[in-house]
């Protein structure tokens, strides 16, 4: 696995109505990320927090079924030129959210330094939403349609270019709450999804199998997109739409020592840790014990 980290938060809160969101960056670096990562001798590099333009009124207007969409494009363009600078510099983006709205900026730097990006989106829920289908207008819950070129043009356009990722290079682990319309576009798209139903059946160690297996040959990198409201809300309280019946903290840290082994891993993003909604800071805490396992603090 690359070497050098770096680190990149994202104060965004404007893709959902939940207030608090913002400070997930803040809450992961509290709760010992730096130092946990440091022990197992990475070269680390803080590059701070990306300025989110805020919004002019308090209460936002819903463009289009696009709540905050201009802001939300703005920040995500800067997300993206950041990322796209770490890549080219050979460093392995690390990105802290903030909610998951974030993953356009994200997939937007990272895609172009790749020709077939791998996304693994560990998460309750779809995220590939349109203005169309989305019941709530929250951007958050679009990023990834977004991403496939799929929704509002000031969005799938971010970074100059569309799409970012093709539809046979994803796989969602964790899904237990889709709306319709997102049903409907993993089927005609034949996305690769993982129930919680499947992960009942199979077992985790045989869907993370199957899932790198299947991105093994097709990518040349892979993206880890990690939402921690694919967790359990026992485990992971602090998100702002929690849905019960997750992924238990051992299947998640099995999830990611398998990636680490792996070595097929090339960045991550970690989302919608909300400390206002949280209990003690146990959420963003079992974010840095997720980025522990994933970066090897196991099986070094
Ligand atoms: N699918 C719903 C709810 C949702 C999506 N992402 C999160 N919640 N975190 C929506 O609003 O699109
Ligand atoms: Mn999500
Ligand atoms: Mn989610």
């Amino acid at each position: 696995m690359n070497n050098h980290l770096s680190i990149i938060g994202v104060p965004m809160d404007l893709g959902q109505m939940r207030r608090g969101v913002d400070m997930g960056p803040s809450a992961i670096r509290y709760a010992g990320m730096i130092e946990r990562l440091e022990q197992l001798k990475y070269e680390i590099e803080d590059l701070g927090d990306i300025e989110i333009p805020r919004p002019k009124v308090s209460n936002p207007e819903k463009l289009d079924n696009l709540r905050n969409l201009n802001e939300i494009a703005e920040g995500s363009s800067r997300l993206a030129a950041e990322v796209d600078q770490v890549v080219e510099k050979g460093q392995f983006p690390l990105v802290l959210g903030g909610d998951h709205s974030i993953a356009m900026g994200t997939l937007a730097g990272l895609s172009k330094h790749y020709d077939n990006l791998g996304v693994i989106w560990y998460d309750a829920h779809g995220d590939l939403n349109t203005a169309d289908s989305s019941p709530s207008g929250n951007i958050h819950g679009m990023p990834l349609a977004v991403s496939l070129g799929i929704g509002h043009e000031k969005l799938t356009s971010i970074h100059g270019y569309e799409p970012k990722i093709k539809p046979e290079n994803i796989v969602i682990i964790g899904a237990r709450s889709l709306d319709e319309g997102e049903r409907v576009l993993i089927k005609e798209k034949g996305i690769k999804v993982y129930t919680m139903h499947e992960v009942d059946r199979m077992g985790m160690t045989k869907v993370m199998e199957e899932s790198m297996d299947y991105l093994k040959d097709r990518t040349d990198g892979v993206h880890l997109s990690l939402d921690l409201d694919g967790l359990d809300p026992n485990e992971a309280p602090g998100v702002g739409t929690p849905v019960l019946g997750g992924l238990s903290y051992r299947e998640s840290h099995l999830a990611m020592e398998m990636l680490y082994q792996s070595g097929m891993i090339t960045s991550a993003e970690f989302v919608e840790v909300n400390p206002i909604l949280d209990e003690k800071n146990k959420t963003a805490t079992v974010a840095v014990g997720l980025m522990g396992s994933l970066f090897g603090e196991s099986l070094k």
